[in-house]
């Protein structure tokens, strides 16, 4: 170009050829019809240069056709079949999955695109085109476009269908170009790999059958119809552990998972059916005992199970079917949270080194859960969010066209289940479940992508149900034309057995005798399966006592100093600076403030050897704006977390803004704390209000998973809460909801009040990670900065936690107490303010005290709190939340059951109201004021 004269017609449209010449000659068609029809850029191109087509003839290298040797007049007519023949290509490169035969019951529903003659084509105009019009690595191998769109038609319209041309990059969209085009992921099954297959195909339709035979009625959400998902599982974590991972995690619901344990995890056929209860419908004595300690068990098809095994080349691998509870979906981010605390490196100080090739995330969906269940989105828009990203995930949507009853039309908008994985810039490959062979080409695929881009992928297993819902449903009541045919529709086992057969690769008597094998394997297993009762995984419910060891004043200094700095080329912002620098002194008998005390106890626990991660929204500079564990220089906005540089740490620490969700949020956190046993691991709520958005991972995770499942955390939920006049949404933990879901000691609940009291209660849960409960605090707001809620260095070297923090009247003054006022939380602290605005004269017939955990209630503390005081004539429950909300519900029959005939329980609060807290801050001021002046008042109740 450079030799070329700018402005001349035949130079200028001479740097244009192949495709992008077709197009310009497509568009000056368009041009002399309506010059307005093309984009104005392109029109001035024709206005100042003419007929690209005349230019190019005129040219003297036109000797050499621009489309190759076989093409040596390029007439309009041609340059336009060259344009029409590239729309073709490129609607079958992006549109061929509508005529891939990817559906075992429906014929591919095509689409005119597809068709040359939409574009006025005839086969006579493409043969006498080159290959190149067609571009792609395709036309490298194909003599003419003819040729090329057949070859085309074969990749991308037989039996896998691709979704990438909606990929945002470019190299994305050529790499599937050339993995199709060039076949790249084709890999003929040897025999034995052919053999391997059809075993597996035989093992998940036999295995159904044994048990459809041998547990009449009873649920098991049979795999068949989409069998091949058990291979294609299996090839996935194969896949993975060849190529050095040391951890397979797999989240899938109720669908196929009693086939998925069998034969991907190998839990014993023997196993499995022992868990049908097949006896005389009654637990053994075991068994209720079991339960009246506390353990619950689950049914066969939601418990999880993990296989470790040593690979040929001695590397250790695992497999795990993570634990599921009915709600659907919902255990897709706790999947990608215990793969994340898999492939995260905590053992050092700073951030956690993450290995995305050591931990492999496969979610297998329902097709009316992934579309419908808004958590599905959620978490895959984990995919690229650097705290929460785990290299890629192959999902794959095990779909029988129901959900239930309801048919696809009647769950979802979009055409495929899949779509909503195409606004994540995420590809998707459809495939028949009967064809089992281009199912495994569709995992390889997908596994080649993920190591590649380090991104998630779909798969669309596109099947059908071969019984109802569970067994004993008739599905043609709601579906019967799809049921007639899904009667006589052969099984993949057959439809596979015939193939190989047909192919020569081994007679029908070589499969039989694999059957018989397997067939007898199962009835052996049956045979075993009355003996074994798998135990409970759990018998101790009792309270956790693990507390960690007081830590002296110098070392907190030495902290306290160390998180004050910065590199010296840092330029902290100067009013931060200003704030932070308020904590310098502190530790000399100075105030420290909740933040404050906050970092002291994860500085404390990284020197201890625990690791931390905390996320939640704006969690990095805290929502009210007192955390700043994470510093941004003034000048380049460069990031720095002063306890990532911690001297003296063992340990990794980082803290993440989330996403705005909480539901995946939650269930990734959680995740992450199951598998991080070691890590100390925090989710905090921008308000406490928001975390009933997650509330399937409360009732259904963190508090049962214990019981239900053996699966443990110690997951701390930091749920800011306080009634403060911001009315319904920003006011409540709704610590009622967690007080209700506690039993046999399955959480902690606290609200406590004072910043050594926070401090001392994180550092309990590093030490209990050992044996780790849950933990739920109500954190607050005001008091934050209120100097009431400040302790002092030596609160925070001395002692540890206090379940209750007792106000101690003693001598005459307990004498003089007639009423104990017991709260939980910031009104204590509004209490204690009330009171010495009024005076002690004023308040002598009063004692307090603050139960600041409240679950595992200590009663023998309220006990010995209610003793003191030999005059009592009554006990208050004092709670700034509606009488139906907040802990009084709870609290009321414990309390009751520690007074004295002599000594009566009352309630001071808030009335039952439909809501949370007064719309109005001038209405709650007068009502928090009376609910402290009815407490406080000298009269006798
Ligand atoms: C959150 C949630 N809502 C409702 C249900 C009840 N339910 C169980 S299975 C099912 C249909 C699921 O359809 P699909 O996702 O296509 O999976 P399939 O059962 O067809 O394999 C429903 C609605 C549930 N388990 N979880």
């Amino acid at each position: 170009m450079a030799n070329e004269q700018p402005g001349s017609v035949q130079t200028f449209w001479h740097q244009f050829s192949g495709p992008n010449l077709a197009y310009l000659l497509e568009q000056y068609e368009q041009y002399l019809a309506d010059p307005n029809a093309v984009p104005e850029d392109v029109r001035s191109l024709f206005a100042q240069y003419g007929d690209p087509a005349q230019a190019v003839s005129a040219s003297p290298i036109e000797t050499q056709p621009v489309f190759g040797p076989q093409v040596s007049a390029l007439s309009p007519r041609t340059l336009e079949a060259a344009a029409k023949a590239h729309q073709l290509a490129q609607a079958i490169r992006a549109n061929g999955h509508l005529a891939a035969d990817t559906d075992p019951l429906f014929a591919p529903e095509g689409s005119p695109e597809l068709e040359a003659s939409t574009y006025g084509l005839v086969e006579a105009d493409l043969a006498s085109l080159p290959a190149s019009v067609v571009g792609g690595p395709i036309a490298q191998t194909a003599p003419t476009a003819l040729a090329a769109i057949e070859a085309l038609r074969k990749a991308y319209c037989s039996d896998l269908g691709y979704e990438f041309a909606h990929l945002s990059s470019r190299e994305e969209r050529a790499w599937f170009e050339d993995q199709i085009e060039n076949r790249r992921f084709h890999q003929p099954l040897t025999l034995d790999e052919a053999k391997a297959l059809y075993e597996l195909l035989a093992r998940a339709q036999l295995f159904e059958r044994f048990m459809h035979k041998r547990f009449v009625g009873q649920k098991r959400f049979s795999v068949e119809g989409v069998d091949a998902l058990v291979p294609m599982v299996d090839a996935l974590a194969k896949m993975a552990v060849d190529a050095g991972f040391d951890h397979v995690f797999i989240g899938m619901a109720h669908r196929g998972r009693l086939n998925i344990l069998a034969h991907v995890l190998k839990k014993p056929y023997e196993r499995i059916f022992s868990e049908f209860h097949a006896g005389n419908g009654m637990a053994s004595d075991e068994e209720l005992a079991e339960y009246m300690l506390g353990w619950g068990g689950d049914v066969k098809y939601h418990m999880g199970w993990t296989r470790t095994f040593e690979t040929p080349n001695g590397h250790k691998a695992r497999y795990v079917l993570s634990n599921n509870p009915s709600h659907l979906e919902f255990v897709d981010p706790v999947v990608e949270g215990m793969t994340r605390a898999a492939q995260d490196d905590r053992t050092r100080p700073g951030q956690p080194i993450q290995d995305v090739h050591k931990a492999f995330p496969i979610l297998v969906h329902g097709d009316a859960a992934f579309t419908g269940e808004g958590v599905v989105a959620e978490t895959l828009n984990f995919s690229k969010i650097p705290g929460y990203y785990t290299g890629g995930t192959v999902h794959i949507i095990a779909n029988n066209h129901l959900g239930f009853t309801a048919d696809p039309e009647q769950g979802r908008s979009t055409r495929y289940a899949s779509d909503i994985a195409k606004g994540y810039d995420l590809p998707v490959v459809h495939v028949s479940a009967d064809n089992p062979e281009a199912c495994l080409r569709a995992v390889r695929l997908a596994f080649l992508y993920r190591e590649t881009f380090q991104k998630d992928i779909v798969i669309d297993l596109v099947g059908y149900r071969r019984w109802g819902h569970n067994e004993s449903d008739d599905p043609a009541m709601t579906q019967p034309v799809m049921y007639a045919k899904i009667a006589s529709h052969p099984t993949v086992m057959e439809i596979y057995a015939n193939e190989l057969v047909a192919r020569g690769a081994f007679t029908a008597a070589d499969l039989q005798k694999i059957d018989q094998a397997i067939d007898e394997e199962l009835l052996q297993a049956y045979k075993k399966y009355p003996e074994i009762h798998t135990p409970a995984a759990i018998t101790d419910f009792s309270e956790p006592t693990e507390d960690a060891k007081p830590v002296p004043l110098e070392e907190l200094k030495e902290i306290n100093r160390a998180l004050l700095e910065t590199p010296p080329d840092f330029t902290v912002y100067p009013k931060l600076k200003r704030i932070l620098e308020r904590r310098r002194d502190a530790l000399d008998g100075g105030d420290i403030d909740w933040a404050h005390a906050e970092a002291l106890a994860f500085g404390t626990i990284l020197r201890s050897g625990t690791p931390i991660r905390m996320s939640g929204q704006d969690s990095e500079r805290g929502t009210f704006g007192q955390r700043h564990l994470v510093l941004h220089d003034a000048n380049t906005n460069a990031r720095y977390a002063p306890l990532q540089h911690l001297p003296g740490a063992k340990a990794s620490f980082v803290v993440y803004n989330s996403p705005l969700s909480e539901t995946a949020v939650i269930g990734f956190e959680y995740g992450y704390s199951v598998e991080a046993k070691d890590a100390l691991v925090l989710w905090e709520a921008q308000y406490g209000d928001f975390a009933n958005v997650g509330q399937p991972l409360f009732d259904n995770f963190i508090v049962a998973a214990r019981s239900k499942w053996g699966e443990t955390s110690g997951l701390v939920l930091l749920l800011p809460h306080g009634f403060e006049g911001q009315a319904h949404e920003h006011s409540s933990g709704r610590v009622e909801r967690f007080l209700q879901l506690a039993a046999r000691n399955n959480i902690v609940v606290a609200n406590v009040t004072t910043s050594a009291q926070y401090f001392h209660l994180l550092r309990r849960q590093a030490a209990r990670l050992k044996n780790p409960r849950p933990l739920v605090i109500m954190t607050p707001k005001s008091l934050l900065r209120n100097p009431l809620a400040a302790s002092k260095p030596e609160d925070l070297t001395n002692g540890r936690f206090q379940p209750v923090l007792h106000f101690a009247k003693t001598g005459e003054g307990a004498q003089a107490v007639r009423r104990l006022i017991l709260s939980s939380g910031k009104v204590g602290v509004d209490l204690a303010a009330e009171m010495s605005k009024r005076g002690e004269e004023a308040c002598a017939h009063v004692a307090t005290a603050r139960v600041e955990q409240l679950y595992p209630f200590p009663a023998d503390r309220v006990k010995d709190v209610i003793a003191s005081y030999p005059n009592l004539q009554e006990v208050v429950w004092l709670q700034e939340e509606p009488e139906n909300q907040g802990p009084w519900n709870f609290m009321r029959p414990r309390l009751q059951e520690l007074l004295p005939a002599s000594v009566k329980l009352r309630y001071i609060g808030r009335p039952e109201q439909g809501f949370v807290a007064e719309g109005s801050p001038d209405v709650h001021n007068r009502v928090q004021a009376e609910i402290l002046a009815q407490a406080l008042a000298n009269d006798n109740h």
